[in-house]
């Protein structure tokens, strides 16, 4: 098969969704940069504008790296996701601690939320189309529902309909979005559903929910998983996001750590999975409307860190270097 050198990603996926990655400031110039560039027409900050990077201190913003995604992204037509409000990582411990050292009341945690909110909202939503408001809320552990993290302990079991309003009164026009991992996994598909079931009986401004998508080339039940999820989620009348795409070499439990280089073995299966998860998408185009991937080629990926540190880790549809691989071929292969 040959393939045309300057075929786009984004260009072909054109009539589907939009084709995102995830992005660091140092990604805007060389080899990555020349890949946004070509491949893609969404970007969303891997880590700039988590709670406790963009806003480090109470009153103190770091908007440097965030403001120069967004001068990159609008002088290259491209448009962002904006990642993520509520989250029980990467927020800072101020947002729970009152001026005595003490666990912050309700009112006030609600008071600093809405602050940070609107301040973030007043400078990126021109260019953001989907706010991942509430991230990983389900939690992992069978039988129990909900994570307990600090933002349900002081805003309190409602809390998720809470935040979704208070981006909602910021944000009229851009999508918002409940994103998790394992949501397509059966029983995280259950709790997920329950839960947008009773959001969305509630009346909470929900609009799509993101499926992560930290796959691995090894999951024989990935691809019937992914359907039944994507029609669960459908058929509340949501839209689905796929927020942070990679697709590993490894099993999660493989913990091996002697590899340089991906065997040919590898390489075509993960190009056949890749071929079939897109099929998908492409099948389910009425309610996907976008496709990012969590980084741009194998050159980085927090893959190299997790669940091995330090190990290498090619999940992506560029290799090292920047070129091509047969995944990326198989993905752009199809006529419809
Ligand atoms: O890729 C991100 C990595 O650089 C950070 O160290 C990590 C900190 O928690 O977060 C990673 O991104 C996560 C994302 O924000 C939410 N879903 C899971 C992602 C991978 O851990």
């Amino acid at each position: 098969m040959t393939q045309d050198n300057k075929l786009s990603l984004a260009e072909k996926y054109w009539d589907y969704f939009k084709i995102g990655a995830a992005v660091n400031v140092n990604d805007f110039s060389g080899i990555q940069g020349e890949l946004l560039k070509t491949h893609f027409n969404s970007i969303t900050a891997e880590n700039a504008m988590k709670f406790g990077e963009i806003h480090p201190e109470e009153d103190r913003y770091d908007f440097e790296k965030a403001d120069a995604m967004k001068t990159f992204a609008k002088s290259n037509n491209i448009l962002m996701r904006g990642h993520t409000f509520v989250w029980h990582n990467q927020t800072s411990n101020w947002v729970f601690t009152d001026k005595n050292g003490r666990e912050a009341s309700r009112e006030l945690v609600l008071e600093r939320l809405t602050q940070h909110v609107k301040i973030i909202c007043d400078r990126y939503k021109d260019i953001v189309y989907a706010w991942d408001v509430v991230n990983e809320a389900i939690e992992d552990k069978s039988g129990q529902q909900y994570r307990e993290t600090a933002w349900r302990r002081i805003l309190g079991a409602d809390y998720i309909q809470t935040v979704f309003e208070i981006v909602k009164a910021q944000d009229r026009k851009a999508a918002l979005v409940y994103n998790d991992y394992n949501n397509e996994h059966p029983e995280k598909l259950e709790k997920t559903c329950h839960m947008l079931e009773i959001l969305l009986k509630n009346g909470t401004p929900v609009d799509s929910v993101g499926i992560q998508a930290h796959w691995n080339i090894r999951d024989i039940s990935l691809i019937d998983n992914l359907k039944r999820a994507i029609e669960r989620y459908a058929a509340l009348g949501l839209k689905i996001q796929v927020t942070e795409m990679d697709v590993s070499m490894f099993d999660f439990n493989d913990r091996r750590n002697d590899l340089k280089l991906p065997t040919d073995e590898m390489l075509e299966l993960q190009a056949q999975v890749y071929d079939d998860i897109f099929s998908v998408f492409r099948q389910y185009k009425e309610h996907v409307t976008s496709v990012t991937f969590w980084g741009i080629s194998d050159a980085y990926t927090w893959k190299d860190n997790f669940p091995v540190f330090g190990r290498k880790d090619w999940p992506l549809l560029f290799n090292v270097s920047g070129a091509k691989k047969a995944a990326f071929d198989r993905v752009v292969d199809f006529y419809e």
